[in-house]
């Protein structure tokens, strides 16, 4: 259902959703919400939260050619939940985001800790997305929605994140000498408040996308209604020194809910992507999405028509 009078930045695959449970080569309740990066050998890599039918969730790889079909899945969990040594993976691991990080050589996963304490950030490397190093808890709960930048800023490694405090929910970012002491914590951008479509509940999607004119973040804001939440996407550009200064915001939401596998799942209204492939040369965006908690789908963009609009519409 296309509304002729907005312009459309994200295109659907008319194939979405791209992967299903019944795509998968073991039992899975779901699976959504996938970390995504281009490998070295030009595949696709999706790290896809898959939740299992007691309620908990762990990330297993899945790689194609061309980035949309003929998918080969992991027959076992790639990065599992590990309580016995991480006890903050409790109830699961949720939601990667990876960034390649060209001086260390590898790729930094950042990913949601179900803790008995609530959710938390963890962070994991790996050259393979075969072996990971684990290197702990890196935002304390309740916290989620994290990615690492693909490179340091002023001499420091740097994170997003969002921290819940009661009933306020915003990103932040906060830097580190070493990828293990983490501070100098600022908020970087606030949910707005009211009647909003990003009132109160907003957090990054899938890392920040480096332009020369700034951080490009793609971030979800929840607007709670008496029918539930929807969960959609805005776009802000952050300044490339100081990426907690904000040059630009939309004030309209650029993708939303709308198909029937985004409106009818086990949380419907939801489109939640955690990564995307982006060539430096044409600008093409694919942006992977979680639909409706349920499966994975795919849209496209340019990120030159998406710094153009933000031109036109913060
Ligand atoms: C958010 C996250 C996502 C999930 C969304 C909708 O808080 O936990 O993993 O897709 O809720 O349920």
């Amino acid at each position: 259902m296309h509304n002729r009078h907005f312009k459309e930045l994200f295109r659907r695959y008319e194939g979405n959703p791209i992967l299903t449970a019944a795509d998968w080569t073991y039992p899975a309740n779901t699976v959504f919400n996938a970390g995504a990066t281009r490998l070295q050998d030009g595949q696709t890599l999706l790290l896809v939260r898959v939740e299992d039918r007691r309620g908990h969730s762990h990330l297993t790889a899945a790689r194609s050619h061309d980035g949309i079909t003929d998918w080969q899945i992991d027959s076992h969990p790639t990065l599992a939940p590990d309580p016995e040594n991480y006890p903050e993976d409790a109830w699961g691991i949720e939601d990667s985001r990876i960034t390649w990080i060209a001086e260390l050589e590898q790729y930094l996963i950042t990913f949601t800790s179900y803790s008995t304490s609530g959710p938390l950030v963890s962070l994991a490397a790996t050259k393979d997305f075969v072996t990971f190093e684990r290197m702990g808890v890196v935002c304390a709960p309740e916290d989620k929605d994290a990615a690492v930048f693909p490179r340091r800023i002023n001499g420091r490694w740097a994170i997003v994140h969002r921290p819940v405090s009661g009933t306020s929910a915003n990103v932040w970012i906060s830097y580190s000498p070493d990828l293990k002491y983490w501070g100098d914590s600022r908020m970087a951008l606030e949910a707005r408040s009211g009647a909003w479509w990003d009132a109160n509940k907003i957090g990054l999607s899938p890392p920040p996308l480096e332009t020369p004119e700034g951080w490009l973040f793609i971030y979800h804001g929840v607007r709670t209604t008496p029918a539930g939440c929807i969960y959609r996407l805005g776009l802000a550009l952050m300044d490339l020194d100081d990426p907690t200064q904000l040059i630009r915001r939309g004030k309209e939401w650029v993708f939303a809910p709308v198909e029937p596998y985004e409106r009818v799942g086990d949380v419907g209204d939801v489109v939640f992507p955690c990564g995307y492939t982006h060539d430096a040369a044409t600008g093409e965006i694919k942006m992977y999405y979680g639909a409706a908690d349920t499966s994975i789908a795919l849209a496209t963009g340019n990120s030159n028509e998406l710094l153009d609009w933000l031109k036109e519409n913060s």
